[in-house]
């Protein structure tokens, strides 16, 4: 394990001298102050933006994280009114950048392209919110999304916030069955999708993935009123060629509408609703222990501010400057970081709708070169599949503009944390490796890029107003150096309200673990210079490429199938994925471990979940590892799936046995 003996990196001269933040010492002093007097701290950033029914500082923050004592809860600004679309767009036009370009959008194929204006993006906004308001959506009410990569997905999230409903977007590479799950938990009658996108050379149907959902929501009760549907695909090129695409998707008459037809002719002015301080502003699905996915819910003012600020002082983003962030809307790195942080710092960002590998490998690097990118924002799975191919489909490009370049999603091992320094950034960039969750809202650890030495590997140090704390297994603080579960003990304005529908189900997750303070399920370790390295998953959860997923989850999947009688899934390490699924199975009688098996289950997952959450490996598992007192011990299962013998101590096992046959049975790939 990395340690303090790692090397120290130092932001490049030029860039410090000219960051917001551009030592140490001014780090630790806006630090100390946004603990101290958060009031002071965030109500100076708070004044930037437009408030239509004034701050009452009485109110400014209040919170419980103790359920000893009462309801978990946390407020900002409560009393306070403001809509985000009107700070995000009206107000960046009175200060002059009506005709700045809020995104450049970069289409699958090189030739597709298009830009967008603050002046224009408000527009549009307008008359989709329009729209909306003409199909009865009103304030409160959830609108589910499921978008590809393309203008028409930012109009729509800020469609809803202009009047007040609440976007649940679903990643668009999540299956029909997912999507149902989810429309029906959030009780959208409305549904915003494209008829279809490329991804390289594949061809996504997403409008016949919404009609399966659709009709599974039916199936339960749930009727959805209308479909708006982007026509994407005609107006893009294929890869074959220039040849559009016009096979048009089949519409359901009285349901389904053509954003086209309804869009162009609608009003491009919308008079905003004002929301509460408090009132919900998204929400936004992730994977639950249970397997039940979890509504992460986020309201208006402290969502706002905290998307804004951790923008402006991570990406030290300043206005002449290109952003991009390569994450997919559907996630909340592109809500926080392609959508909300940006537009309220008036940013130009570059929305891409692609993949890293099309038409070449070294599309990433093209891209930034167009666009002469100065911040740039991605993965480290990204990272890893990149660099498999070499430096000089790298150099192939001019990278100099970049000045900043984020990590988001899991640890960035550093072999790829080195890689990405010295041949993207030239040693001139300085990496901010951002640690954070959908829960959180926005980053909660990393270093600023112009103020602090970075280490290959650490997320570093609290954002502004975050005081993280590791506890051991009892609870007991760990002072400096050391290793535990990785909590905060305060609020901060971005950090999640609520699950969705299930406050309870938020206190006992979040809260119950440790009283009074919030439990992120991810270890870390403090080294002696005060670096937090995070160490991953303390619970039942797999990170595979950067999507978080619950053993539960896909077990519950598995065990669906008739011959299946039991499923254990645990993580193993994979070199370009991070994770990737190592699933043991019990077959029932009438089952046969046969490749045909293999290939069902892993279709099935794909089908149930997406194609994301597929299998590496599935071994036959006659019985697995339990205690006595039936509990599955992953810790065993995780030695089995990397071979490595030293299992430790087995003795509370029900039958050693199964251990010995496990190993013997591993598949010959695996
Ligand atoms: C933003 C996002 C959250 C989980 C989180 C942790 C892992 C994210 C990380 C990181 C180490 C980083 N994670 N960033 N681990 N270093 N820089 O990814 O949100 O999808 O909710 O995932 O991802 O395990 O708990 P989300």
């Amino acid at each position: 394990m990395p340690s303090e003996q790692s090397p120290l990196f130092y932001p490049d001269l030029a860039l410090s001298k000219n960051a917001y933040v551009s030592s140490s010492a001014e780090y630790q002093q806006m630090y100390k102050k946004s603990i101290e007097n958060p009031e002071e701290f965030w109500g100076e950033i708070a004044r930037q933006f437009h408030w239509e029914t004034p701050i009452d500082s009485d109110k400014f923050f209040r919170y419980n994280f103790d359920l000893t004592k009462g309801p978990i809860f946390n407020k900002w600004l409560d009393g306070a009114t403001t809509n985000i679309s009107y700070n995000l767009l009206d107000r960046n036009i009175r200060n002059g950048h009506g005709d700045k370009i809020a995104y450049y959008w970069e289409g699958n194929h090189p030739d597709d392209y298009s830009r967008l204006t603050y002046k224009k993006l408000l527009e549009e906004v307008c008359r989709f919110a329009n729209v909306l308001k003409s199909l009865g959506v009103k304030k409160g009410d959830r609108v589910a999304i499921y978008m590809p990569m393309i203008l028409e997905a930012v109009i729509t999230l800020l469609a809803c916030t202009r009047i007040g409903a609440v976007h649940s977007l679903v990643f668009a590479g999540f299956s029909s069955d997912s999507f149902a799950e989810r429309i029906t938990d959030c009780e959208a009658r409305i549904i915003v999708t494209a008829d279809g996108v490329w991804r390289g050379e594949k061809l996504l149907q997403l409008k016949s993935i919404c009609d399966q959902a659709m009709a599974k929501c039916a199936q339960e009760g749930h009727n959805v009123q209308h479909c708006i549907v982007v026509s994407h695909l005609e107006r893009v090129t294929s890869p074959s060629g220039s040849q559009r695409h016009s096979n048009r998707t089949p519409m359901t008459e009285g349901r389904d509408i053509w954003w086209q037809d309804v869009v162009p002719q609608a009003s491009t002015s919308c008079y905003p609703e004002w929301m509460q301080a408090e009132d919900p502003l998204f929400m936004l699905y992730t994977s639950g222990s249970t397997g039940k996915p979890k509504g992460v819910l986020h309201t208006t003012a402290g969502y706002l501010l905290y998307a804004a600020t951790t923008f402006k002082y991570v990406f030290d983003y300043k206005l002449n400057d290109v952003y991009w962030c390569t994450a997919d809307i559907g996630w909340i790195t592109g809500h926080s970081y392609v959508v909300y942080g940006p537009l309220a710092n008036a940013a130009t960002s570059v929305l891409f709708e692609g993949t890293p590998f099309y038409p070449d490998n070294d599309r990433f690097w093209a891209v930034i070169d167009k666009y002469k990118v100065t911040q740039f924002y991605t993965a480290p799975t990204a990272i890893r599949a990149l660099m498999k191919f070499g430096e000089q489909i790298v150099k192939k490009h001019n990278l100099s503009t970049l000045k900043v370049m984020g990590s988001v999603g899991e640890p960035i091992n550093p072999e790829a944390w080195l890689w990405y320094y010295k041949v993207v950034g030239h040693e001139k960039a300085s990496i901010v490796d951002t640690f954070w969750q959908t829960e959180t809202g926005g980053h909660v650890l990393t270093t600023l890029p112009g103020a602090l030495p970075m280490k290959p590997g650490a997320a570093g140090f609290p954002f502004f107003g975050v005081q993280p704390v590791l506890l051991d297994e009892n609870g007991k603080e760990i002072k400096g150096e050391g290793e535990g579960y990785l909590v905060f003990s305060r609020p901060w304005p971005g950090l999640m309200r609520t699950l969705y529908g299930s406050h309870d189900r938020y206190e006992v997750t979040y809260f119950s673990k440790f009283p009074g303070y919030y439990c992120t399920g991810d270890g870390a370790r403090r080294d002696a210079d005060g670096y937090l390295w995070v160490t991953g998953r303390v619970d039942d959860m797999l990170n595979v490429s950067g999507h978080l997923m619950s053993t539960a989850e896909i077990e519950s999947v598995l065990t669906e199938h008739e011959h299946v009688s039991e499923a254990a899934v645990v993580a193993k390490p994979h070199p370009v994925k991070g994770e990737c699924l190592y699933c043991f199975i019990t077959l029932s009688e009438q089952g046969t471990y046969n490749e045909a098996l293999l290939k069902e289950l892993k279709t099935h997952v794909r089908e149930r979940i997406g194609p994301f959450a597929q299998p590496d490996v599935i071994q036959n598992a006659p019985a697995l590892p339990k205690t006595r007192s039936g509990k599955i011990m992953r810790r065993i299962l995780r030695k089995v799936a990397v071979n490595d013998r030293e299992v430790g101590d087995i003795s509370t096992l029900a039958e050693t046995g199964v251990v010995e046959q496990l190993f013997a049975m591993r598949p010959p790939n695996a």
